[in-house]
């Protein structure tokens, strides 16, 4: 049926596609303006992963570096058999495996990277040891998974009692439909700046739930899930990652921040681009970026409302509504 609601919706993207429809810009509550106490910081997608700032703001207060930040903060939801969208508790792929996607970039503009991982818990200390001890950004499946037991990783059952009940259920229907922010889209996306000024981030998740087997989305793919160049400020996705992946939103986000752009215009820029080219799709899935700047600034923003972030800044772990494209 074809609801007043919908119709809503679908007039916002026509007036946004038309270009005249930069009213959300006006009241837009982000733009923050660096002072001498913006670092160290920390920014992580959804409200949920404050655990996940709190984790990497110990690293930072402690005066350590934005990459042990991040792979300390992107551990606590991998580990979190709560979170049904990261790690340990995932939900499975359509056969019934939890197969994981992540990856970690450093201030030199290292990156390592894992993507169809299974039985390993914390895949983004597989993507660091992946950064840091072999010749390559990447590695995938079962050689990601060779790769993890010959460094000491345990192989283990992450397919939990309540991801299985949970895609017993969906078995039942058997219909692949992404759902705007209930799917609990707890992807995380983290970036950090620490107290020496070294940027890093750092993306981890367990991808869409019901997906098919090998797919992989943008949140091992540097560029798309994560991107960061010490010169300009970081940038994370999370949502739908095919959009993302066909946009390499994470990428657009640090060039725009690189042309000058505050962190919050260039998160909008690139949720505009996203649903400029995929109208449809942008109906019906979310999509959402964080991105954090030299000085210590931060953007956040949503095709949809319901996105949210956390931030530990200023001594200050707290938990914010993103702007949005549209409304519900
Ligand atoms: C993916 N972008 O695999 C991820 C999913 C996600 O919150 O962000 N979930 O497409």
């Amino acid at each position: 049926m074809y609801t007043r609601r919908k119709f809503f919706r679908d007039s916002l993207i026509g007036g946004i596609l038309a270009g005249n429809a930069d009213f959300w810009l006006k009241n837009a509550p982000y733009l923050s303006k660096p002072d001498k106490d913006a670092l160290p910081v920390a920014i992580a997608t959804w409200g949920p992963n404050v655990k996940a700032t709190a984790a990497a703001w110990e690293v930072l207060a402690a005066g350590g570096r934005a990459l042990d930040a991040v792979e300390a903060g992107t551990r606590v939801p991998e580990a979190d058999p709560e979170d049904t969208s990261v790690g340990y508790g995932g939900f499975p792929d359509r056969d019934g495996h939890v197969t994981l996607d992540a990856c970690i970039m450093d201030e030199f503009g290292n990156a390592g990277s894992v993507s169809f991982l299974e039985h390993i818990m914390h895949p983004i200390s597989v993507a660091r040891l992946v950064m840091e001890k072999t010749p390559h950004v990447m590695l995938s499946g079962e050689g990601a998974l060779q790769f993890a037991l010959e460094r000491g990783f345990k192989q283990e059952n992450l397919l939990t009692d309540t991801a299985r009940a949970a895609w017993e259920e969906w078995k039942m229907k058997a219909e692949y439909k992404p759902k705007i922010n209930v799917e609990r889209h707890d992807t995380i996306g983290m970036v950090a700046i620490d107290m020496k000024h070294r940027i890093a981030g750092a993306c981890t998740t367990s991808g869409m739930a019901f997906k098919m087997r090998g797919r992989v989305g943008d949140s091992p793919i540097l560029g798309a899930g994560m991107f960061v160049d010490n010169e300009v400020g970081g940038a994370a996705a999370t949502g739908l990652g095919e959009m993302v992946l066909r946009t390499l939103g994470s990428f657009l986000v640090v060039e725009e921040m690189r042309r000058g752009a505050h962190p919050q215009k260039a998160v909008e820029t690139a949720v505009k681009r996203i649903a400029r080219k995929y109208p449809e799709q942008s109906k019906e899935n979310q999509v959402g970026f964080i991105a954090l700047d030299k000085k210590g600034r931060h953007g956040a923003f949503g095709i949809h409302q319901g996105f949210n972030y956390a931030l530990y800044q200023r001594g200050e772990n707290k938990v914010f509504e993103a702007g949005s494209l549209l409304g519900k």
